[in-house]
């Protein structure tokens, strides 16, 4: 009989991989994946409770509208990491500003998290697939002070931490702290998250490309071209419109996944903090590649804003390197163009 490993056994297994390897970490893990099973737990049964739909309270900080699941596993993280006693301030995609956590016996903790609770929001009530995405950092003030917003404005190179909950047909957590990514799938009948997937590795290319087609003319006329060429090599298009969901596939099956700027969003829509940086860190670990539409390496990104947006090209790396020779190609003067 395989022996299963569970997610906190494999943690604690793991703990010496980390730098800064004291447990705490470890700590902060453990409860993220305890929110994890909560929020799955409503996630999955969101039709009985009826709690489907629009909550009655107005938008989010980032403008959209705000789903009463996403509210629910807002609070429930936020519960979760208020009492694990590692973490010393949160900032969440539905809140505006970050919330200073204060150390409980004492202790005040050395770790930021930032997440973006339910990810892929507009599904649920359409039960398809969402996510929750969270990244951890090292705070950088002093310990012995309240965080400050410049704990948070840090950048994705500095991650200590990320990963994703996905609440798809099964519930698999992926996480990685530096030292590759590894995915684990909720035993429901066990509540316990189990070693599934080891040492995930994205394939150099796949089959698919993942964009919302229907702003294809509001694309820039460089991203037109490399989309075209998507086409034209017969790649196969999957847009669920939840990011971890189209995520996670890319990084099994390979692919690319693109949110350019549109008129609409010319910094693009999804936010750096919340969703880029986290997920970019996970598909570099699995040794994937991710940029934004100036092929700026995302990780490397400054961030001056908790809910700054980006653009992004994220997926096998050399579909990603495709991407940039057809922006750069597509980018010169068209005088240089005709001669390339
Ligand atoms: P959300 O965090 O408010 O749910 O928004 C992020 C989602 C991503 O999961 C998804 O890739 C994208 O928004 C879909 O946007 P669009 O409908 O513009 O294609
Ligand atoms: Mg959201």
């Amino acid at each position: 009989m395989n022996q299963i490993v569970t997610l906190d056994e494999f943690i604690i297994r793991r703990q010496n991989d980390f730098q800064y390897a004291t447990g705490e970490l470890t700590g902060l893990l453990r409860d993220i994946g305890v929110a994890a099973k909560i929020i799955n737990r409503e996630v999955n049964k969101a039709g009985l409770l009826n709690i489907l739909g629009t909550a009655q309270t107005s938008s989010n900080a980032s403008g959209d509208t705000v789903q009463k699941l996403d509210l629910y596993a807002n609070e429930k993280l936020i519960d979760c990491l208020k009492n694990s006693g590692e973490c010393c301030g949160i900032a969440s995609e539905e809140n505006e500003d970050f919330i200073p956590i204060e150390g409980i016996t004492g202790k005040q903790g050395k770790y930021i998290v930032v997440f973006d609770p339910l990810d892929g929001s507009s599904n649920i009530d359409v039960n398809v697939s969402v996510g929750t995405i969270f990244g951890i950092y090292r705070r950088k003030s002093k310990a012995t002070a309240t965080v400050e917003l410049n704990d948070f404005l840090q950048t994705g190179a500095e991650l200590v931490a990320a990963g994703y909950v996905l609440y798809g047909t099964s519930t698999l957590l992926v996480y990685s702290t530096g030292n590759g990514v590894n995915g684990f799938t909720l035993d429901p009948t066990i509540g316990e998250f189990c070693l599934s997937h080891q040492n995930i590795q994205i394939p150099k290319r796949g089959n698919y490309y993942s964009v919302n087609q229907g702003y294809y003319l509001k694309f820039d006329v460089e991203m037109r071209r490399y989309i075209d060429n998507c086409c034209d090599e017969n790649l196969r298009l999957r847009y669920i419109g939840s990011m971890v969901s189209d995520i996670h596939r890319i990084l099994f099956q390979g692919g690319i996944f693109l949110y350019p700027n549109t008129r609409k969003y010319p910094l693009g829509k999804l936010r750096l903090l919340y969703e880029c940086n986290p997920l970019s860190f996970i598909v570099e670990q699995a040794g994937g590649k991710a940029m934004n539409c100036q092929l700026k390496r995302i990780l490397d990104l400054p961030i001056s804003q908790l809910h700054q947006k980006a653009t992004i090209a994220i997926g096998s790396p050399a579909m990603v390197d495709d991407m940039k020779t057809f922006v750069e190609r597509y980018s010169l003067p068209a005088s240089i163009n005709e001669h390339v």
